[in-house]
Parts: C-alpha cells; structure tokens; sequence
C-alpha cells in the first residue's frame, strides 16, 4: 500500500465558499444530515437533488447511541445557485414511505443529469441483496419519478454523461470486486447503452493505482462537463490511514475522501486523455475536517457549467451539509493539458 500523504489541500484553482450553501436546519421537514447533492440548471433555475439521513446526527450518534432513521432524497431549487434555496415540502423518495419495494431499504447520493429533455436520475440503492446503482426518470414538474434500471450488486457512484455519445447513452460507474481485488480497491468504470435499460460493453477507465494519492478506491462523483479538449471531470479518491480516529458511525473512522480531475476523449469516454497528479478538492476547512458527522469527508455530486467559463462545484461536506467551491473551466483544463 503506499505511503499516506500527511496532508492534502485543495488546489489554489478552485475557491470554496466559507459557508454551505444548504443545511439541514433549512428544510422544512425533519432533517438531520444534507448532504451528497447533485445540481443541474433547469428552465432558468438550479435544481438541486440532495439525499438526507434523518434521525439522528453526530451528537445523537457519539453520546445517545442512536441509529438513523432514514434516508431520504429532496428536491430544492435557487435563482443563482447560491442562496434562497426553496425546498419542495416533502421528500421526492423517502425510505419511509409505507409504498416502498420491500426488497428495497433506500435510495441515495442523486445524481440528476438532463438529456435532451429528460431528467435523469442516478441513485445508489440499497437492497436486501446488495448495493445497485439505479436510473430513474424524473417527472417535468420534478414531483414524481419512476425507476428505469438498476445494476447487478455491487455497484454505486453511477453517473451518466450529459448527452449520447456515438448514439449511445454512456455512464461512470463504480463496481465494488471484493474477492477480486482485496479490501477496497475499487476503480471507474464505463458502459453503453441504446435506451438506458440494457447496460454492456464495460470497459474499465481509471484504476485505483493510477491515482496517486489514492490507496483504496475512486469513484465517479458529478456528470462530466463537455469542453473542446474533451470530457473535463471529476472523480472521488479515498486514501485510508488506519491510525486515525473516529466520528460517524464506524467505530473508526479512517478514510478520508478528496475529489480528483481528469480529461476523457470526446467521442471515447473510456479513454482517459490526462489525470492531473494531485487532489483537486480536499477537506480543508473546519466543516470538513473536524466539525462534521464524518470527518475529513468531501463527495461531490453536482458541476454546473456557466456560460462565463465558471464552474460551480457541489459537494458533501463531512456528510454533514452542501457546500459549493468554483473553479474556471480553462484553468481546470490547464491544470490537464
Ligand atoms: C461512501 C458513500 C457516501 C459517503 C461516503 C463518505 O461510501 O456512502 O454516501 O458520503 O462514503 O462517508
């Protein structure tokens, strides 16, 4: 395994924003963790699918020995992204609702993607057999959805691309191989399909050991930005150090989870054109590495590409709450050409 970095920080390319931009005291029902969100921009707005874990939070968990409750996946939208977020007054999925699968126990950490004019959702979904990665349909008025497909065990972190590429619809995705591969060395992978039911032509596109500062798994985080250079996007990383200490549930916890930029080609996503050597965003602040319900966490799920070249950057903060950090598109892109 190789050695841990002592420190990792984030890359003086992206600026976070000192506060998050949504918490779980805003929402208008019980809510104790808000976190993992994607955003994209709809009719002239933001949208933004968060997931929720209700119930308990850091406090309940460390000193009253309480379970969660639940999981639930909201709905909020912003004129700017920023602030003002109106939230929808219940949750669009709730692993409560009496309805449910019961095969299923809960749906999280959403992606939502447009493709032409649909809304797509990608959602980890647990079930009695196992972790699948699900795509679903969301309704145009963003009330409702219906599940499309969803992966063999195990499997999460799905993401589609924002378009068909070659006439196909192309998603990141990342298998879990236990037996295979040994404690958690998990990779990014890549498959097709005409009609986002049938799945195939897997290709693997990054591997664990490809990433420097990674010695336990990557994953895909948000839905990869389109450039002229190519496919500019993001990837989460987790290097793990036995000797730290704990918050959140584990009775250790020793992961920490930093996101990582690379460059796929245009028209051959799996094809990885360049991976820029260092963290790109690494929990550095204090609601990231120590205020949080797990500490030294960062997993974003959401990019926006403004017109201005900005992009804006959504991500869980210690699994705790939504921050925003932004970047320029041609300075990411110089950080991997
Ligand atoms: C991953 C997922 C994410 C979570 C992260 C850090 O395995 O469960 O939902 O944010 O761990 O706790």
């Amino acid at each position: 395994m190789p050695a841990v970095l002592p420190k990792l920080v984030t890359h003086p390319s992206v600026r976070k924003r000192s506060e998050p931009v949504v918490t779980a005291s805003m929402l208008p029902y019980p809510a104790s963790l808000v976190f993992n969100a994607g955003v994209i921009k709809y009719r002239g707005e933001y949208v933004m699918v968060f997931r929720n874990d209700y119930g308990t939070d850091r406090n309940g968990y460390e000193t009253e020995n309480r379970r969660f409750a639940g999981t639930s996946v909201g709905i909020a939208r912003s004129k700017n992204g920023i602030d003002g977020w109106r939230f929808d007054p219940v949750p669009l999925i709730d692993s409560r609702d009496p309805g449910q699968d019961p095969e299923i126990r809960r749906f999280y950490d959403p992606r939502i993607i447009q493709i032409e004019d649909r809304l797509l959702l990608c959602l980890a979904m647990d079930t009695r057999h196992g972790i699948r990665g699900a795509i679903g349909e969301l309704s145009e008025d963003l009330r409702s959805w219906r599940l499309i497909s969803a992966s063999v065990p195990e499997n999460r972190n799905m993401v589609l691309f924002p378009e068909k590429i070659g006439g196909e619809y192309v998603r990141l995705e990342r298998p879990m191989p236990v037996y295979s591969r040994g404690r958690d060395r998990f990779d990014i992978w890549l498959s097709r399909s005409p009609d986002l039911v049938y799945w195939g032509r897997g290709e693997l596109v990054l591997g664990v050991e490809d990433v420097p500062w990674a010695n336990d798994k990557i994953g895909p985080t948000a839905a990869p930005v389109k450039t002229e250079k190519g496919w500019l996007t993001l990837f989460h990383a987790v290097d793990r150090d036995d000797a730290r200490g704990k918050n959140g549930w584990e009775t250790r916890w020793t992961k920490r989870y930093t996101a990582g930029l690379m460059l796929l080609d245009l028209n051959d996503p799996a094809k990885v054109l360049s991976v820029y050597k260092e963290p790109l965003i690494a929990p550095d602040t204090p609601i990231e590495t120590d205020e949080g319900f797990r500490e030294n966490v960062i997993f974003p799920c959401g990019m926006v590409a403004e017109e201005s070249g900005e992009i804006k950057i959504y991500y869980g903060a210690s699994d705790t709450c939504v921050c925003l950090a932004t970047a320029d598109a041609d300075g990411l892109l110089a950080l991997l050409l």
